[in-house]
Formats: C-alpha cells, sequence, structure tokens
C-alpha cells in the first residue's frame, strides 16, 4: 500500500539547478557544468535514473531558450524524462527596474506581458501543461508607486494571461515576502496570490515556495488552507535557515517537511494536480548528486508522513489526547524508512543507494571530461 503510493511519487527538477548559481558575493563555477538545455536535461535524466521519481523537468526563459522547443521537447523523451513547467522571468531586464507587468509605464507592461504569452506558446511547443509566474516586483521606499495601482496593473496582465491559456493548461502564480524589492513586493504572500487567483477561475492556482515567507511562518498551514480551497497548485521546494536560501529541500528543516508532507496527503494533494518541483541552488556542492539527494528528501519525508497511524490520530484528537495526538505524528516522523525506500528501489529495478551508485557511475567524470570550452549555463544574471 504504502510502496504503492511512493512508486507514484512525482518530482520535477529545475534545470537552473544544475547550472551554475551564487549570490551578489560569488558565484563559483564547477567542472561539467551544462553549457545548453540540452546538457541539463541529459544532468536532469541522471537524476530521474537513479531515482525512479523525477521524471520532468522545469525550464526557465529565456535561460532555457532554444530555436527548436519541440526538438528539445524531443531531446527530453529520448533521455526519459519529459519538460514540466515553463518558468517566465521578467526580473532580470534592464526595463523592469521600477517593474515589469506592474510597471508605470505601459509600454514596459506591454513588453513583460508580450514576454509571459510567448511562454504560453513555448507551452504549446513542448507539450507543458503549467507555466509558473513570479514577479519581482515591487518597490523600496514608502511613496515609490501606488500600492493599488500596480495591484490593478497586475490583474490586467493575469488576466491576459488566463485568457490565453490552453484547456489544458494553468498558471501557478507565486509569492515571496521581500527580494529584490525591499518596501513593497507585489506578490508578498500567500493571500495575495490566492485572490487573484480566486478571481480569475480553475487555471490560475498557488506556487507555494518553501523559501518565500517570513520566519516562523506556518506553511503547512497554508497548504492546509489552499488545499482546502482547490487552489494549491503547487511548491518550489528547497529549504532555508534564514531568508530564501534555495538550499537542499528537508536540509535545513526535515520536520518542517514531513509536516508539509502530512498535511499534503490528509487534504488530497498527492496527486497529479499538484506539482511537485524543487527550485534549488546548489551554490558550492554538485550539483546533479545534490538533486539526488533533494529527491530522496522529499521521499523520505513523504514515506514518514505515509506512516502516520490516521485512525489513532483521529482518535486521540477526538478525545482530546493532545499528547496522544502529537505522539501519533512523532512517531511516523521517528521512524527510519531508509530500509523501506531501499526495498522499494530494488523492487523498481534501481539500486538501493542512489547517491552511491551515481558515484559509481562515472556519468561525473564523463561531463568533467566533455564539457571544456564554451559558455556554462548560470543565471546571466
Ligand atoms: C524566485 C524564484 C522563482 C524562480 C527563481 C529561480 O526567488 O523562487 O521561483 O523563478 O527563484
Ligand atoms: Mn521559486
Amino acid at each position: 500500500m504504502i510502496k504503492d503510493l511512493l512508486r507514484r511519487q512525482r518530482i520535477e527538477t529545475p534545470s537552473w539547478a544544475y547550472g551554475n548559481s551564487g549570490t551578489r558575493f560569488k558565484v563559483f563555477a564547477q567542472q561539467g557544468v551544462p553549457r545548453d538545455p540540452y546538457e541539463k536535461l541529459a544532468d536532469a535524466a541522471q537524476v530521474h535514473a537513479f531515482t525512479g521519481i523525477a521524471p520532468t523537468v522545469a525550464l526557465h526563459i529565456p535561460w532555457d531558450r532554444v530555436d527548436d522547443y519541440a526538438a528539445l521537447a524531443r531531446h527530453a523523451r529520448d533521455l526519459g524524462v519529459a519538460v514540466g513547467a515553463i518558468n517566465s522571468n521578467v526580473f532580470q531586464d534592464d526595463d523592469y527596474k521600477l517593474g515589469s507587468v506592474t510597471h508605470p509605464d505601459p509600454v514596459v507592461r506591454r513588453k513583460a506581458l508580450g514576454h509571459l504569452l510567448e511562454c504560453v506558446d513555448i507551452m504549446d511547443a513542448t507539450g507543458s501543461d503549467t507555466l509558473k509566474l513570479w514577479f519581482s516586483d515591487g518597490t523600496n521606499y514608502p511613496g515609490q508607486d501606488d500600492i493599488r495601482a500596480r495591484q490593478d496593473r497586475l490583474a490586467e496582465a493575469l488576466a491576459a494571461v488566463y485568457e490565453r491559456l490552453g484547456d489544458d493548461q494553468r498558471f501557478l502564480l507565486e509569492y515571496k515576502l521581500f527580494e529584490p524589492a525591499f518596501y513593497v513586493t507585489d506578490v508578498p504572500d500567500w493571500g495575495t496570490a490566492y485572490a487573484h487567483c480566486l478571481k480569475l477561475g480553475d487555471k490560475a492556482q498557488v506556487v507555494v515556495d518553501t523559501g518565500h515567507h517570513a520566519p516562523g511562518t506556518n506553511i503547512e498551514f497554508i497548504v492546509a488552507f489552499l488545499l482546502r480551497e482547490g487552489k494549491l497548485g503547487g511548491f518550489d521546494f528547497n529549504s532555508r535557515f534564514y531568508a530564501d536560501d534555495d538550499l537542499m529541500v528537508g536540509a535545513a528543516d526535515p520536520f518542517q517537511l514531513f509536516r508539509i508532507m502530512f498535511e499534503v496527503i490528509g487534504g488530497g494533494g498527492y496527486g497529479p494536480h499538484v506539482a511537485f518541483m524543487l527550485d534549488q541552488c546548489h551554490n558550492i556542492e554538485p550539483k546533479v548528486p545534490g538533486q539526488i539527494r533533494s529527491v530522496m528528501n522529499v521521499q523520505e519525508a513523504t514515506a514518514k508522513a505515509l506512516l502516520v497511524d490516521r485512525e489513532a490520530l483521529a482518535a486521540a484528537q477526538r478525545a482530546g489526547d493532545v499528547l496522544g495526538a502529537n505522539a501519533a505524528l512523532m512517531d511516523a516522523y521517528n521512524t527510519d524508512v531508509r530500509p523501506l525506500l531501499g526495498e522499494l528501489r530494488e523492487e523498481m529495478g534501481l539500486d538501493p543507494d542512489p547517491m552511491a551508485a551515481y558515484a559509481r557511475s562515472g556519468y561525473f567524470e564523463k561531463i568533467a571530461a566533455e564539457r571544456v570550452g564554451g559558455a556554462q549555463a548560470g543565471w546571466g544574471a
């Protein structure tokens, strides 16, 4: 029963996690880093090959711009993976200094909307059904711009994108408390994203990036609430100690990840209608193993959450047995699920230890030798 559910798990890795990334202080280049989206897909296919549960790859435009997106999607299929969500990028063009779709100047707003609509064209070409929208839009000083007017502009752009979506397509609106804006962020929290999506309709849902909240935020409450409303479209999984650190999911707070997956499973979110995407940067650690470890962290949290004795939990909750109810969760969380997952991988025809198997595969040595010259992929910021 649990193994069947775990076998059906689907985690999407981000193309940009395979490229160089860093902070404003330094981007440390690494050996063997891809030079183009084709090589990024090859690395992502390795993660799927060793975990068995990472069959799709999110793309980011223009970081993954190619002449022929249908050919790129075919290349993915040849590698045993598929193109997943298409991520727009209206946060790196000089014109967007004061905003993109919320910019005071209608010319800039039209340019930004043009990019969002181009991303839907790319979805048509790659067969993707999901557009992920994150806006860095915001202001740095009180009075810099009109908060309400910017919401009007945002709503106008979202409505235009919504109109363009095909019947089987949707967009996920991502919120973030701050950065790069440091006074107002135009989509700062789940409530703002939810309100905009509610007005538009079923094809508009909210994505929860686990690094985008104020310290101390109870993210699993947001998850439970959005699931109840049918508005949880997906996750950008990562972890953090301080801000949007984009560290490996589960690395900083594995208990939080467990609590989130517990609410996902209890709220009917463990299925294809919720996108479990990773959004991370491996600034100092090797990238393909970093992704494999991250997929395993989500898998372990999911296995533990599936082990919760929900009948015992419900009985304790009904009885007001606070400690009994808490124990039902903690017993599952404190269960070592690694032997179970090792067995599952063997039953899936995989090595029980993906990290060791990848290290033995020689793939890193191969790409380090092959990928010499050319420009390594990165954020191009
Ligand atoms: C913004 C964000 C967004 C992506 C970017 C790579 O912080 O989380 O999801 O577009 O990271
Ligand atoms: Mn994100």
